[in-house]
């Protein structure tokens, strides 16, 4: 568990507000983070209740202020979150090469600029934070990154949060979608153990598809409990091997663009 972020906070609403105004004083999934906290024992003091609360509203707050500057540019912001290694970076990678919009990246790593470094070498600006130990960006972080980037020359901004299915669900970086990946070689069970971000996603992308016939993994069973859990949530198989399955993501990510 990570002491200073308040990652044992689990919301248990089912539905996220990504609208832009947040209204968070006293809302159902803080009351709900409330009363799970106080049922851990390792964090049952009520000053760090109050400390852990206050960081997550102040950290909401900003989120808003990270989604003005997105607003104000015409630029929808996409929070990418999963494991490490699930695909993340290859996808952006990809994505440039079907050209069919033009981004920028917000990079989320604990150390090293590897991830920044892969994608300006595809002439994507990148822009890397390093958390140092943080396991989770948060939208302080985001809101540094902001303003060193041209907002004016993309239409859409990916944050590329740091590899991990839990705490990064409950920070709102303040952007307008969520898409959480989830690859083949990871194995069947990771949405049932990991429920909270699974909900948290508007598109579940089932990563490294060219990997199926070396694994037990039932896909469909997969897609039946990520839509148990939100039966909202949009689902595609992506493979960085198969064009046409990038471009499917791309065309997702477009219409979402045409209602911003
Ligand atoms: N076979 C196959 N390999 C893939 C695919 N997508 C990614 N990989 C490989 O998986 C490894 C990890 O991919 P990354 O894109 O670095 O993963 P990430 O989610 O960005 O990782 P972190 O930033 O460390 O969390 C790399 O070796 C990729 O080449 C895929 O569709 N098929
Ligand atoms: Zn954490
Ligand atoms: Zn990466
Ligand atoms: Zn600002």
């Amino acid at each position: 568990m990570c002491k200073d972020c308040g990652c044992s906070i689990v919301e248990h609403s089912h539905s996220h507000d990504h609208s832009g105004d947040h209204h968070h004083e006293g809302s159902h999934e803080h009351q709900s983070a409330h009363a799970h906290l106080y049922d851990n024992p390792q964090l049952n003091d009520p000053k760090t209740i109050s400390v852990i609360t206050k960081i997550l509203d102040k950290n909401d707050q900003e989120a808003g202020h990270n989604r003005e500057h997105f607003n104000s540019h015409g630029v929808l912001c996409i929070n990418l979150m999963s494991s490490p290694g699930s695909g993340k970076t290859a996808l952006l990678e990809a994505l440039v090469d079907v050209g069919e919009f033009k981004f920028a990246v917000i990079e989320g790593d604990l150390e090293t600029s590897r991830d920044a470094d892969r994608l300006k070498a595809k002439g994507i600006e990148a822009h890397q934070i390093q958390t140092g130990s943080a396991c989770h960006l948060d939208a302080f972080m985001v809101h540094k990154a902001l303003h060193h980037m041209d907002l004016d020359s993309v239409d859409v901004c990916f944050i590329e949060n740091v590899g991990n299915l839990v705490c990064p669900a409950s920070y709102d970086v303040g952007s307008h979608l969520n898409v959480v990946l989830v690859s083949i070689p990871e194995g069947e069970d990771k949405i049932a153990k990991y429920p909270v971000m699974f909900r948290q996603a508007d598109l579940i992308l089932f990563t490294k598809t060219d990997l199926l016939p070396y694994f037990e993994y039932d896909m469909q069973k997969e897609k039946e409990m990520a839509r148990a859990l939100k039966p909202s949530v949009d689902i595609l198989e992506v493979s960085i091997k198969d064009e046409e399955s990038i471009k499917k993501v791309a065309s997702w990510i477009k219409f979402k663009m045409g209602m911003r």
